[in-house]
């Protein structure tokens, strides 16, 4: 069986477990999704990114067990308040760094990726089947009753839904339909808009359509590039569309879209762009292991070209990894009397 993905991306687009899409901005702090046996929960902090009223992720508390890890835009990873330092490896949690995701994995079927801005995922194993609820919804393959709120009534409007998951109660309600599709309040920035996510509909993406619709990404990305006016439009364009490739990505369709006119992503330290790099970073302590199943599916960003692993900030030769023994460090083709690995 699959894990089943919550998504929300750009500014405040939902899509549940059970594929429910909505859009939903409500600045506040509201369960994510949370589990009935204790197993996990996940709160995610939303903000203003517009004067039009639209919200963009900025904080993520998620607890397992008695663990917390606090992610947020713009400061390091920490757990338990302790900062850590990426990758961190537990018995039956990782916490690392792929492309552009943070990704935290634990052993219970949960996995969280979240690239520090408006792209977030989480994936839950099918043994949480009907034992889920916040604005991911209650995942039981029924979206109609994904609007179940904290007092399990099931709402119409996205907005006495999402009030009802604040995780203190201590923010406005947000009103139904308080929010004007940006590109009415923002007429000057509608052509613009269109423009741009007009390559989402394009032949550049045509191998994907049959496998993603395109039109709510589209509409998505008008409603994000029109509303995001605090500063970064060009962010709220590009992951937008990200999203979409994100979605393409996944069903098996790797598209390299970004270009120097359009989204350029520059990587630095010897590693290269790719549309669909490893979900886990090798690294010469790595390299020996196989691929664990959670790094079966592929993320975009920086990676090492093909042949390196990384190392501190860049990245070497798989072949020039010192071979390590007994905790000792030795250069390559380093020949012990037992056998050392040489790559
Ligand atoms: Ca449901």
């Amino acid at each position: 069986m699959c894990f089943r993905t919550c998504s929300v991306v750009g500014e405040g687009h939902f899509q549940t477990f059970d594929g429910k899409l909505y859009t939903f901005a409500g600045p506040c702090q509201y369960v994510l999704a949370e589990a009935s046996n204790n197993a996990f929960s996940i709160d995610v902090e939303t903000v203003l990114c517009g004067s039009s009223g639209i919200t963009c992720t900025r904080a993520i508390d998620i607890h397992i067990g008695n663990i917390t890890i606090f992610m947020v835009k713009g400061s390091e990873i920490s757990v338990n308040n302790v900062q850590i330092t990426l990758p961190k490896y537990y018995n039956d949690l990782r916490i690392e760094q792929s492309g552009v995701y943070y990704i935290v994995t634990s052993d219970i079927g949960l996995k969280v990726k979240w690239d520090l801005g408006t792209r977030l995922y989480v994936e839950v194993d099918p043994l949480f089947n009907s034992l889920t609820s916040g604005l991911c919804g209650n995942y039981d393959t029924d979206q109609t009753n994904d609007f179940t709120t904290r007092t399990g009534l099931v709402e119409q409007s996205s907005e006495n839904f999402a009030n009802s998951w604040q995780v203190l109660n201590n923010c406005p309600d947000v009103e139904e339909l308080s929010l004007d599709s940006p590109c009415e309040l923002h007429p000057e920035r509608k052509a613009w808009a269109m423009r741009h996510c007009n390559i989402i509909l394009h032949s550049t993406f045509e191998e994907c359509h049959s496998k993603v619709e395109p039109e709510p990404y589209f509409d998505r990305c008008t409603y994000d590039a029109c509303g995001c006016d605090y500063g970064g439009d060009c962010e709220c364009l590009c992951t937008a569309v990200a999203a979409y490739a994100q979605e393409c990505n996944d069903a098996g369709v790797y598209i390299k879209w970004r270009s120097q006119d359009l989204c350029p992503m520059q990587c630095e330290s010897g590693l290269e762009y790719m549309a669909c790099g490893p979900t886990c970073r090798q690294t010469c302590d790595t390299i020996s292991g196989e691929d664990p199943l959670h790094c079966s599916e592929c993320v975009e960003g920086c990676h090492c070209p093909h042949g390196y692993v990384a190392q501190d900030e860049g990245c070497v030769l798989a072949d020039e990894c010192p071979c390590v023994y007994e905790n000792g460090e030795y250069p390559p083709g380093t020949v012990i009397t037992k056998e050392c690995q040489n790559w």
